[in-house]
């Protein structure tokens, strides 16, 4: 499949107008952007691209099956909260696991993300229950802990944060398998329809993004946690899910893409790392099935990833980049952010435009903030610094 990843190829191109309707109303000021436009953005890409959320269950039980007060070295009350949510005579459940500051003596802001290997997996403690489904057999003991940088719970913690994560596989099963929409919350929802049926309409990311709301209804009661400042997260194709919770959820005051890529915020018309054709063929269950015919013709997409940037004004959308990842198309993540521009300016906010340096190292801050790390792609303290960074300004 053809990708390219030399930046003297990357043809001309033309965004879709992200404010002007699709009746041909331009919009000039955010109250129509908030009701008129807005809203038909969110449509545009439910229908075309990401697919539709569940609802809301009938019935949602939230049961703490452990509890610790001297967590991650003393500094933290560790809590693993059974997420149980009932409708149509089904259930599905989730374990989240949670750290609180110990020391807090007010309510703190939280992070909210999932995980790609299990809770035992981003974590340094090796009693915190082993969650994710055993999709390939690799949700074993030998896996605790390989990827705690990913999620920094210690520093996190230090710095006044409270930080509450699920396995994204218990919440949907990361497979273009047939059968994985069945085992995710999805079923709790839907009769037993056709593979094919179901997939024209929803898709794993919608799930993703429904399972870090539910996870905030739940941190919603914890008496020490303020979510007013509650911030969704997530690496590559979680980020990809960050962006499409924080779009849907506007409880989330800050919505953070580490490396999101193709069909996350890197821009879709600049042909540069992963495209349509690529990411539908390996990863056909994230989409809603209809979104693949636009392998090989970007242009044809009725918007662009600044769009999704958008959707998150005037709250704080977080991009960060890493230098090597061309997969993901660096440049592609940071002018996204640019071209969001004018959305927040609709509500008196400046943001950082295309021409604005950002070299390796260097952090961009604002209500659209950036940054590029050197190295890999991955999540880890440099992304973190960036981020508690943006959220210690909210704080
Ligand atoms: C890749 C995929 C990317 C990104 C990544 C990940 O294989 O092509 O879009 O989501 O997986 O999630 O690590």
């Amino acid at each position: 499949m053809y990708k390219n990843e030399d930046e003297s190829m990357v043809g001309a191109y033309t965004l879709p107008e992200v404010l002007e309707c699709s009746d041909g109303k331009i919009i000039d000021n955010a109250f129509d952007w908030v009701h008129i436009r807005r809203p038909e953005i969110l449509e545009i890409y439910k229908k075309t691209m990401y697919g539709y959320l569940p609802v809301r269950p009938d019935k949602t039980e939230f049961e703490v099956v452990s509890e610790k007060n001297d967590a991650l070295n003393n500094t933290a009350v560790r809590k693993e909260i059974k997420l149980t949510f009932s409708m149509n005579g089904k259930t599905h459940s989730f374990v989240m696991l949670l750290y609180i500051p110990k020391n807090a003596v007010a309510p703190v802001p939280v992070f909210v993300g999932l995980n790609f290997r299990g809770n035992h997996t981003v974590t340094p403690e090796n009693d915190v229950i082993m969650t994710g489904k055993t999709l390939d057999g690799e949700f074993v003991e030998s896996r605790r802990s390989i990827h705690i940088n990913r999620c920094c719970f210690e520093e996190t913690v230090k710095r006044g944060y409270a930080t509450a994560t699920v396995c994204y596989h218990d919440v949907y099963p990361d497979s273009k398998d047939e059968n994985s929409w069945r085992k995710s919350v999805y079923n709790l929802f839907y009769a037993d329809e056709s593979n094919e049926k179901f997939h024209t309409h929803a898709s794993a990311i919608s799930a993703w993004a429904w399972g870090m709301s539910r996870m905030l209804d739940c941190l919603e009661g914890e008496k020490m946690i303020d979510c007013s400042k509650a911030f969704v997260y997530g690496l590559s194709r979680l980020g990809k899910a960050a962006l499409w919770t924080g779009a849907n959820d506007t409880r989330f005051k800050m919505v953070i893409s580490n490396e999101s890529g193709c069909c996350g915020v890197a821009l879709l018309r600049r042909d540069f790392g992963e495209n349509v054709e690529i990411i539908t063929h390996y990863f056909p269950h994230w989409f809603v099935s209809s979104f693949a015919q636009y392998a090989c013709c970007e242009a044809e997409i009725p918007f662009d990833q600044h769009w999704l940037i958008s959707l998150i004004a005037p709250r704080y959308a977080v991009i960060g980049s890493a230098e090597e990842d061309l997969h993901a198309d660096p440049k592609g993540e940071f002018l996204s952010g640019a071209h969001a521009r004018r959305v927040y300016k609709l509500f008196g906010i400046e943001t950082y435009n295309e021409n604005t340096p950002h070299p390796v190292g260097s952090h961009i801050t604002g209500a659209v903030s950036y940054h590029i790390r050197s190295g890999v792609h991955d999540q880890n303290l440099a992304d973190w610094e960036h981020y508690w960074e943006i959220a210690d300004k909210i704080k």
